[in-house]
């Protein structure tokens, strides 16, 4: 069943199950939607999906606000309908990875309920409670939806945490019965046949304990990557990780590259691999989410840079552009008009050929780009919602700018329902969309690319067969050939036997590059382009590249 390294040669699905697909009327998406699209997924050629919580849950953060972690949301289906999606996965050969969500509960998790108010509750201490100071906050940590990250309890006039929204209480990971309670959860899931699971948030669920203000910023540099942080990943490793060979995949907010270096070492102490956030951050100013300028190119080559690099034989990253908190990388990073196609498929070649293990988030594979909204009340997002009335009526910055941030910073931007058809809401749903679809989608579905042999869908699959057939992708060096180039990214990757080029241009307008001597002589083939190639594709001194022109040479 676990094949030591499956997933290092292996592609990874995203679904966000609100908005993939409803197998009814309710407007938002459920299980036997995802049942109905495995054949789809199948197509694609992925090797596994990843599953956002589909638990118990209030749904204030649409299910990162977890109630009960043994239950199915009714939203969603069943427990039944999760056993047999879990089930035709697996006869697809493909394996399902679930999200844990375990630096915080929902607020209304019987846990929770049971210490509020109540200082001799057995549940009191799974959580983080601390006296007012000056009969105020007990620090000014702020929470990453806005505002203070302590809620008054006051019944026992003590505060607890919340790193996320006021309904998301931080669990108290110094507790060992919380880090058993941890245990018995991914075990049960574990034992139900799921291959592996996504660590929400994990690099924060060790804070520093005197809980010092923070002078500097926002409190963030006492919890993430805590002191006890690794101490806590290698006990539930050696408990649940390693007894079921789960792949494991670890979001690490504002991490560093030598503790990824240790959460994902190649020993397996604890965790198979990182998400890490760095290079979706060249479009914020001072590390501010909530401002709008233009991508730092020459930085996100230095990102890519240090972390291929550095963790090279060292550990494993995730190689991802999109995710359900992230807006769509077309219209972020690329051209959602004029060079849609041609924008999307670079973005993804100039990923899909660095080492790691790739992530496609739903509708990437089809070039889906953000909705533009216009108007406050089309968002749904608790962070979108509560940063507009932090920004606008606290901040008093102006609407119009307010709105321009969100809608190029939103997390709506990637749960627009996925786009299957050009029929009514876009074949999603029978009954009225919780969120609005991009008008675009008559053009923009799974429908019209599969017809097309030409579409972003089937260079994704490219892609995905190419990282099974070239194994300088999966175990080669990486070179960044043209660092100051200020529009082209062009890297190598070299093994004892092979060479890989992958030369993109990330912009609007032709333009020309001298690639480094060694390649000139070099015949090579082009393994694939978004754009038609001349057949003998030698490595001359001139490289032209097209608008949003990706080659991939072997
Ligand atoms: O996200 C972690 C997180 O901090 C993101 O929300 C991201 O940093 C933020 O949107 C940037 O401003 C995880 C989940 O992916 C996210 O959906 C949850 O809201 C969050 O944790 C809390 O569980």
């Amino acid at each position: 069943k676990y094949d030591e390294n499956w997933w290092k040669t292996a592609t990874i699905y995203q679904i966000y199950p609100k908005s993939f697909c409803d197998s009814g009327s309710k407007g938002t998406g459920d299980i036997q939607g995802i049942i109905s699209k495995l054949d789809y997924l199948k197509h694609l050629g992925v090797d596994a999906i990843w599953l956002t919580p589909i638990y118990q849950s209030p749904m204030i953060d649409n299910g990162y606000d977890i109630s009960d972690y043994y239950a199915v949301n009714p939203d969603f289906g069943s427990m039944e309908d999760f056993s047999i999606l879990l089930e035709l996965a697996h006869q697809l050969g493909i394996r399902i990875i679930m999200d844990i969500v375990v630096n915080h509960t929902s607020t209304e998790h019987k846990w929770f309920q049971s210490a509020l108010g109540d200082m001799k509750s057995p549940y009191r201490d799974y959580y983080i409670w601390k006296d007012p100071i000056d009969g105020k906050e007990p620090n000014n940590w702020l929470s990453k939806f806005g505002g203070n990250a302590w809620e008054l309890d006051p019944l026992t006039n003590q505060y607890y945490l919340h790193l996320f929204a006021k309904e998301q209480a931080d669990l108290n990971w110094e507790n060992p019965k919380v880090r058993q309670e941890v245990k018995d959860i991914i075990s049960f899931w574990a034992e139900k046949g799921v291959d592996g699971f996504r660590l929400d948030v994990i690099n924060l669920i060790s804070k520093e304990q005197n809980f010092p203000n923070d002078d500097k910023g926002d409190g963030r540099r006492f919890y993430t990557d805590g002191p006890r942080v690794h101490e806590y990943l290698q006990e539930i490793s050696h408990a649940v990780f390693q007894k079921y060979g789960s792949v494991t995949v670890g979001e690490m907010s504002s991490t560093s590259l030598e503790h990824c270096q240790q959460y994902s070492a190649l020993n397996g102490k604890e965790l198979s691999m990182v998400f890490n956030f760095h290079h979706l951050k060249v479009d914020y100013v001072n590390g501010d989410k909530w401002t709008k300028t233009a991508f730092d190119f020459i930085q996100l080559k230095q990102i890519f840079h240090h972390w291929q690099t550095g963790l090279n034989g060292k550990g494993w990253g995730a190689l991802f552009w999109c995710n359900h908190d992230q807006p769509r990388i077309v219209s972020r990073l690329g051209n959602d008009e004029k060079y849609r196609i041609e924008s999307a498929k670079m973005l993804a070649a100039s990923i899909h050929m660095m080492q790691g293990t790739p992530y496609i988030y739903q509708g990437e594979e089809l070039g889906m780009t953000n909705p533009a909204y216009t108007e406050v009340s089309q968002y749904r997002d608790i962070e979108s919602i509560n940063m507009y009335d932090l920004m606008v009526n606290q901040k008093g910055i102006p609407h119009e700018d307010m709105m321009a941030i969100l809608a190029q910073k939103s997390r709506d931007n990637s749960r627009t329902p996925m786009q299957w058809n050009n029929q009514q809401h876009a074949g999603f749903t029978n009954g009225i969309p919780w969120l609005e679809i991009a008008k675009n989608y008559p053009d923009i579905n799974a429908e019209a690319a599969i017809k097309d042999l030409n579409s972003v869908f089937y260079f994704y699959k490219r892609l995905i067969e190419l990282r099974k057939q070239i194994s300088v992708i999966t175990d080669g060096t990486y070179e960044d050939l043209l660092p100051e180039h200020d529009r082209i990214f062009a890297i190598a990757r070299q093994n004892d036997s092979q060479t890989l080029l992958c030369i993109n241009n990330y912009y609007d307008e032709e333009i020309e590059c001298n690639l480094p001597e060694r390649f000139q002589i070099i015949k090579s083939q082009c393994l694939l382009s978004n754009y038609p190639q001349s057949d003998s594709s030698f490595l001359g001194y001139k490289q032209i590249l097209r608008p949003y022109e990706t080659r991939i040479l072997l």
